[in-house]
């Protein structure tokens, strides 16, 4: 395998995704452009999963937490890792 010539594939193949007007060049603009695009996509995902977890806690969904709603999902997860601990232990009592 040629090094130099992989190098310049990668080189050319983030060149091609970067360079956002095609002229062959990655200008300072455009490598802020994709950043920015990227920033944007995981400060999306992380809002998005925020949502999740809040509508998770949320049971009756008046948009508030109140402390008995974390006591049923802390109950639930608590289950849930009870399950799966006995499920090991099983695995190990059958073998
Ligand atoms: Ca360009
Ligand atoms: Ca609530």
């Amino acid at each position: 395998m040629d090094l130099k010539q992989t190098a310049d594939e990668f080189l050319a193949k983030g060149t091609s995704i970067l360079d956002a007007n095609g002229d062959g060049d990655v200008d300072a603009g455009e490598v802020l452009d994709a950043i920015k695009g990227r920033v944007k996509e995981t400060a999306e995902a992380v809002a998005e999963a925020a949502g999740e977890v809040k509508k998770g806690f949320d049971a009756d969904g008046d948009g508030a937490v109140s402390g008995e709603e974390v006591k049923v999902v802390a109950d639930a997860l608590k289950e849930k890792a009870t399950q799966a601990v006995d499920g090991i232990v099983d695995k190990f009592k059958k073998e």
